[in-house]
């Protein structure tokens, strides 16, 4: 069986980068990758209008100055598209393919204890070693199915967002249905627009949505980008976010009704993902402040939806504004405005199933030619539980996650010694600039094997109490905030049955960063190392 250093799941954005670290290290690294080309979530959601909706200049690598004066990004926010072209820029650049086993997915990994080697077993039927396991599938990249009946029965054609054609699909002049008001389906939708002859969006909750202000970069906007970007990427890697934004120390309560108005007003029209958020000091922290922002979203879609029980609809009221991730939209509360267009809130009238003709709620049968499921994303857990991981003395992942994941630093789990997972539950990734996070997360793991290898230690395995701690802490810092608030993805509520359980770090991405690196100059402290 071949042994390697490492087997990674997964070459997205985090396989790529570990691929390039520890081949550069002198590990032997295999990459599994269920999709034929890299990419990871940037290959699968291929919908109409996918878009990031973090500027280019942030959501890009920093560990290379050559990929940094090669690239020209074309546009503020980067398509799906040019996000794969990068991706498969990078992959060539550094002659990344070679460590990588496309259209193969891991069904299975256990932890050989006497020989502290990973055995990995492969859908093709073949079984490979790595001393290092490590999970790069993606934090949001496990697609959640719609739960709704009758699907089968659909003569029409049904898509997921997350898992699009890569050959597109024409609608023109179709009635479509999009189920689902996140990210996806307001992009989705604002995107197919023009082309049908019907759009009905079904809706559950509604989200607050700000627009967002893309524009072509030219060469000075790239060249000005690479004068300033070595500032801009520490300062980034010290944030909050992962964003070079500077955050506000005023709070939302200290200043006048006008002033308050002028502010979001501003942060309206300069709109980016974190504008609002980033008003006042106190926005997802304090109700009354929250309060302000929200009830000032909910004015401008007043303003913009023409008909006021539409508007109403679209209103979101029951939980606090950012506590659900917010969107980014082109035109999506204009949307609603045109003949074409039609709102269904499910509050009202829930979906009771499909049919051969389409969508049947508790009003009656609406007929489409293609349903698009906008439905998200078993997000932080989902592309480990769709592995068998077993670890020390047999106990699986499942069985250790079944209250919710137990992370310590969201990088590794107690009982699965030289595992390591990238933008774990636990980390503030999914919170963060992505790429900021998983560059972080995978130059600790590559600095954690160096150290390992330099000193004949065969395994790493966190400590159970310092998995506790960090567990807790992750809790506590989420309860201090208004984030519990909500029924969203980053506590587990968007899938049935998932346990209820804040995943991501709130304690911000610089935080976290000078935290990990204490517990490195400590020599790993928290962790348990072996030689035997
Ligand atoms: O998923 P979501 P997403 N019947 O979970 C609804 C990132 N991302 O794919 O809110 C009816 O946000 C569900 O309703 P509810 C980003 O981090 C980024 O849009 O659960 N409706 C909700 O409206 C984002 O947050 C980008 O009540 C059902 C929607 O489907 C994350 O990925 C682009 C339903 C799901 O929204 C996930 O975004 C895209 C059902 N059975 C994604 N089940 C950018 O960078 C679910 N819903 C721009």
């Amino acid at each position: 069986m071949a042994i390697y250093d490492a087997v990674v799941v997964g070459a997205g954005f985090s396989g790529l980068y570990l691929i390039k670290r520890l081949r550069d290290a002198g590990f032997s690294v295999c990459v599994v990758e269920a999709a034929p080309s890299v990419g990871g979530t940037w290959y699968w959601n291929a919908y109409p209008g996918a878009r990031c909706d973090v500027e280019s200049f942030d959501y890009c690598y920093s560990f290379s100055r050559e990929l940094e004066e090669e690239w020209d990004w074309s546009e503020r926010y980067p398509s799906q598209p040019e996000l794969l072209r990068y991706l498969n820029y990078v992959a060539d650049r550094f002659d990344l393919r070679r460590e990588i086993r496309f259209e193969t997915r891991v069904t299975a990994a256990a932890f050989d204890e006497a020989r502290n080697l990973w055995d990995v077993s492969l859908d093709s039927g073949e079984r490979i070693e790595g001393r290092f396991f490590i999970l790069a599938g993606g934090a949001i990249s496990v697609p959640k199915p719609p739960e709704i009946d009758g699907i089968e029965s659909f003569r029409g054609a049904c898509y997921h967002t997350g898992n699009w054609p890569q050959e597109g699909v024409d609608f023109s002049g179709q009635r479509v249905a999009v189920i689902g008001t996140g990210s996806s389906g307001v992009q989705t939708s604002t995107a197919i627009v023009d082309a049908v002859s019907q759009l009905t969006v079904f809706q559950r909750t509604p989200n607050y949505t700000a627009p967002m202000i893309n524009y072509a970069l030219d060469a000075a906007a790239m060249n000005e980008f690479r004068r300033t970007s070595p500032a801009r990427h520490e300062k980034s890697r010290h944030s909050r976010q992962g964003i070079p934004y500077d955050l506000p120390t005023q709070s939302a309560l200290s200043v006048s009704a006008e002033e308050r108005a002028e502010t979001f007003r501003n942060a309206w029209e300069n709109s980016h993902l974190f504008a609002l958020r980033l008003t006042y000091s106190d926005i997802l922290t304090d109700e009354a402040a929250n309060e302000a922002v929200s009830e000032f979203v909910r004015g401008k879609i007043r303003e913009i939806v023409n008909d006021p029980a539409v508007a109403e609809k679209l209103t979101p009221r029951s939980y606090p504004f950012a506590t659900k991730r917010p969107c980014l939209g082109r035109g999506y509360y204009e949307m609603f405005n045109r003949d074409h267009v039609r709102l269904v809130d499910l509050r009202e009238t829930p979906i009771q199933r499909m049919t051969p003709a389409g969508i049947e709620t508790s009003e009656g049968e609406l007929a489409f030619d293609a349903v698009i499921f906008a439905t998200g994303f078993d997000a932080l857990t989902g592309a480990a539980a769709r592995i068998d991981i077993t670890g020390r003395g047999g106990v699986t992942l499942r069985e250790k996650w079944a209250d919710g994941p137990e992370t310590y630093l969201g990088l590794a789990s107690t009982g699965f010694p030289n595992l390591f997972f990238v933008t774990g539950p636990g980390s503030p990734g999914p919170l963060s600039a992505m790429v900021k996070s998983i560059e972080q997360h995978v130059d600790w793991i590559a600095d954690c094997m160096i150290y390992l290898r330099d000193r004949e230690i065969a395994s790493i395995e966190a400590d159970r109490i310092y998995e506790r701690e960090w567990v807790e802490h992750v809790q506590s810092v989420a309860l201090g905030t208004l984030y519990p608030r909500a029924d969203s993805w980053y506590l587990g509520a968007n899938v049935p049955g998932k346990p209820r359980k804040f995943m991501p770090y709130l304690g911000g991405v610089g935080f976290y960063r000078s935290t990990c690196d204490k517990i490195t100059k400590a020599g790993y402290e928290g962790f348990e190392l072996s030689r035997a």
